[in-house]
C-alpha cells in the first residue's frame, strides 16, 4: 500500500467500527501515553467508544494528562471491534502476556508505529519511520478526519512530540516538527505547563538513583556506560520509572558516540539496557541483536546477567557498531 493511502484507509476502517481498545508498549513513555490518549480523544470526537489499557503503571509525570484517569491495566473481557497498537512490533511488546490476547484472537488489529524496527504484525499496519512521534501520526489522522482538535487532544499530542524528540533535539526534529508544535499550541496545548509537568515535577528518589548510577559511570570514548543494581534501587527508595532518562546524561559527554545504561531487573537474573547514540551510530541494530528494538539513536533491550557478562556482550557490540561509522 502506498503510504499516502494509509490515512484514508485507516479512517474508513475506523468509520466501520464502534468500539476500540487502544494500547501501547510496556514501560510506557510520553509518546506511548500521549499518543494513546490523543487517539482516545480523536476516536471519541468521532462518536466512538474507546478504552485505553496499559500493562504497566503510568509514570507520575504523565498522570495529569487529560484522560489519564481513564487508563486501565487489563484488556477488556468482551472483544472490541478493533484493537489499536501504538508503537508495538508484536502483541507481547504491550507487556501483556500473549495469553491475555487469546480471547481477542479474532479481533481486527491496527498497528501504528514510527520505529525503524516496526513490524507488520496486525490486520492493518501504518508504519512511518520518518515521523518524529506516533503523536504526530495521530495528529495527521485527526486533521484528515476533520474532528475538532480540542485542547485536551492537543495537550496529549504535544506531550508525545515534546518527549519523543528529546525536547526537539533528536535528528527527527525538522522544520515540520516545529510547525506541528505550533499547531498544537494554537489548539490549546500549554507548552510551559506541559514542560513544568514533564521536566520539573520529578520525585527526589529519581535524583538519588541518578547519583548511584553516576558513581558507576565509565567513559572510554567513544563509549560511556553505567548501571544500577537492585541494591541501588532499594537504597534510593526508587521505582523503575526513576531510572528513565539516566542514559541521556551518558550520551551528553563530549566524544561519546554510544552509551549504555543497565538496570538490574527484579529477580536479579536480567538487566534492562537503554542505548543512545549520536550521529550515524545505529543502536537500533545493536538492540535487535538482543531481541530489542527502537530507533537509530535510541533503543533498548534485555540482557541476561550476571552484570560483567551482560556489560561485556553489549559493549562488544556497541564498540563494533561505532567502528562501522
Ligand atoms: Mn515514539
Amino acid at each position: 500500500m502506498n503510504p499516502s493511502d494509509s490515512i484514508p484507509t485507516l479512517l474508513s476502517l475506523i468509520a466501520d467500527r464502534d468500539h476500540f481498545l487502544v494500547t501501547s508498549h510496556a514501560r510506557p513513555d510520553g509518546d506511548a501515553i500521549g499518543s494513546a490518549l490523543g487517539l482516545m480523544h480523536l476516536l471519541e470526537g468521532l462518536g466512538k467508544q474507546v478504552e485505553v489499557a496499559f500493562a504497566d503503571p503510568i509514570p507520575v509525570i504523565y498522570l495529569a494528562l487529560p484522560g489519564a484517569n481513564r487508563i486501565t491495566h487489563t484488556l477488556p473481557t468482551n472483544p472490541p471491534d478493533a484493537l489499536i497498537f501504538l508503537e508495538c512490533d508484536r502483541f507481547e511488546r504491550t507487556g501483556f502476556p500473549i495469553e491475555a490476547f487469546d480471547h481477542l484472537a479474532a479481533t481486527f488489529t491496527i498497528n501504528i508505529d514510527h520505529h525503524l524496527s516496526g513490524r507488520r504484525f496486525a490486520s492493518f499496519n501504518w508504519i512511518d519511520p520518518h515521523c518524529c512521534a506516533v503523536g504526530s501520526m495521530v495528529y495527521d489522522l485527526a486533521v484528515a478526519s476533520s474532528v475538532n482538535i480540542t485542547p485536551a487532544m492537543a495537550t496529549c499530542l504535544y506531550t508525545a512530540v515534546l518527549t519523543d524528540t528529546g525536547s526537539f533535539t533528536y535528528p527527527s526534529t525538522v522544520a515540520s516538527t516545529f510547525a506541528l508544535a505550533e499547531h498544537l499550541v494554537q489548539r490549546g496545548a500549554d507548552a510551559n505547563r506541559i514542560a513544568q509537568q514533564v521536566y520539573f515535577s520529578n520525585p527526589a528518589s529519581k535524583f538519588h538513583l541518578l547519583g548511584a548510577a553516576l558513581r558507576n559511570l565509565h567513559v572510554e570514548a567513544p563509549l560511556a556506560w553505567a548501571w544500577i543494581t537492585l541494591d541501588d534501587m532499594a537504597a534510593s527508595n526508587a521505582t523503575v520509572e526513576d531510572s528513565e532518562g539516566i542514559v541521556n546524561y551518558l550520551i551528553g559527554i563530549v566524544g561519546v558516540e554510544a552509551a549504555a545504561f543497565l538496570r538490574e531487573a527484579p529477580g536479579g537474573t536480567h538487566f534492562r539496557a537503554s542505548l543512545r547514540s549520536k550521529n550515524t551510530v545505529d543502536v537500533a541494530s545493536v538492540a535487535e541483536l538482543f531481541n530489542g528494538g527502537g530507533h537509530r539513536n535510541a533503543s533498548g533491550c534485555t540482557l541476561t546477567g550476571p552484570l560483567p557478562e551482560a556489560l561485556d556482550r553489549i559493549l562488544t557490540q556497541l564498540r563494533h557498531q561505532t567502528l562501522l561509522t
